[in-house]
């Protein structure tokens, strides 16, 4: 398992929150995401997922990625 912790730019309510949360979730390989406005902590399988298909998963659902 990996961790990795985004900050996330364009977040500004819980909905914000359900919608990168869902995204997120939504990926093979995740084990367990913990949203908060602004930044995103992933625990996930780095077998089947990668850092790079979380953010476009983030930024497939209308955020911005910063870090
Ligand atoms: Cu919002």
């Amino acid at each position: 398992m990996a961790e990795l912790t985004l900050t996330i730019e364009g977040m500004s309510c819980g909905h914000c929150v359900m919608s990168v949360k869902k995204a997120i979730d939504a990926l093979e390989g995740i084990n367990s995401s913990d949203v908060s406005i602004g930044t995103a902590r992933v625990d996930y399988d780095e077998s089947k997922t990668n850092m790079d298909e979380i953010a476009k998963a983030v930024q497939n659902s209308g955020y911005k990625v910063a870090g």
